[in-house]
């Protein structure tokens, strides 16, 4: 078996809502995992790539430390720990790669719903209950204002109730919890969504090469999700219409049709959704036969 230097340890979460979609963007990059029994491992059977399943928490400190070479964790968490490790005058040592597009939601200040809200200085003097110390502190500070943080590990959102705080600061996604607990929502502070990191610590050549591949297989199935390919039939004079009307394409391939000098087949890779209005779009601008279809791997 090889050893530890020449494998790389992807940190993922445990148990969690970013478990399932993290594991599944790395299966669907081709990597097959076989699970510890303690479940804290993944071990990779096709690649020397294996996860380490740990808390979200902590993600940044295992790659910022080159415990793990890259990390799939929500931004709101990196940059919490980013923030934390500064207050301790250290830096982070690890860079965001790509953004994954799952995991949304906001880091947000929310009021009992009587409670008026005119802007940050409404805060002066408050209590705010949060477990998101670092980046509300950082809010607070680029405000000039002067509150008191009350540190929540879980269950933010009951504080107000209990009498231990006047707003709170917690994770919003749908706003249904908020709403069940007499809140409203008064301040955005930061727009999440899952992330990958990596380290800076310097790879062994072999180890960046393998770090490299598995994260152009990423883009290719990152960029996949939301591609489609069109093929469709077109009189030539209205090429320069449709080539404007195709959504996120570069450069589309046209071919000549067998018998017909004033008609081409024209296809292309969109990059981004093709919706039903760009199809009544293009048919208004002269395309027939138009057929949609989704794409299963991209590399480019
Ligand atoms: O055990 P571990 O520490 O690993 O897990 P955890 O409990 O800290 O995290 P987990 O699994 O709840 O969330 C992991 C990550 O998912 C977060 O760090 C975010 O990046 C992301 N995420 C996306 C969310 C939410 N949406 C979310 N809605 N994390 C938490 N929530 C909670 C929020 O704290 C609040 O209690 O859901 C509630 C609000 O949801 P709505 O839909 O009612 O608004
Ligand atoms: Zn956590």
């Amino acid at each position: 078996m090889a050893n530890k230097e020449q494998r790389i340890r992807v940190a993922v979460q445990k148990n969690g809502r970013l478990t399932d979609h993290s594991i599944d963007l790395l299966e669907r990059c081709g990597l097959k995992f076989t699970r510890s029994k303690d479940r804290l491992f993944c071990f990779g059977e096709n690649m020397p790539i294996d996860l380490l399943l740990v808390r979200d928490d902590d993600i940044p400190g295992l790659v910022s430390d080159d415990v793990c070479d890259l990390g799939i964790v929500g931004q709101n968490v990196v940059e919490e720990k980013r923030l934390q490790r500064e207050a301790e005058g250290r830096d982070a040592l690890f860079d965001k790669v790509y953004d994954l597009n799952f995991g949304h939601c906001r880091l947000s200040l929310a009021a009992p719903e009587e409670r008026p809200f005119e802007g940050p200085e409404s805060l002066e003097g408050v209590r705010i209950a949060t477990s998101y110390v670092g980046v509300l502190r950082d809010y607070l500070d680029r405000n000039n204002i002067t509150a008191d943080i009350e540190y929540f590990s879980g269950a933010v959102e009951i504080a107000p109730r209990l009498g231990k705080a006047d707003y709170i600061c917690d994770l919003v996604s749908t706003g249904g919890t908020l709403k069940a607990n007499g809140l409203r929502e008064v301040a955005t502070l930061l727009e999440s969504e899952a992330i990958i990191i990596q380290t800076r610590a310097p790879l062994a050549a072999d180890k960046q090469a393998l770090v490299d591949k598995i994260l152009q297989r990423l883009d290719g199935v990152l960029q996949v999700r939301e591609s489609k390919y069109i093929m469709l039939h077109a009189p030539r004079s209205a090429l320069n219409e449709i080539r404007d009307l195709l959504p996120g394409t570069e450069a589309p391939t046209v071919v000549p049709l067998d018998g017909a000098d004033d008609r081409v087949a024209v296809h292309a890779v969109c990059r981004e959704n093709v919706f039903w209005e760009t199809l009544e779009n293009l048919k208004a601008a002269g395309a027939s036969s138009l057929l949609v279809l989704p794409v299963e791997k991209m590399l480019a």
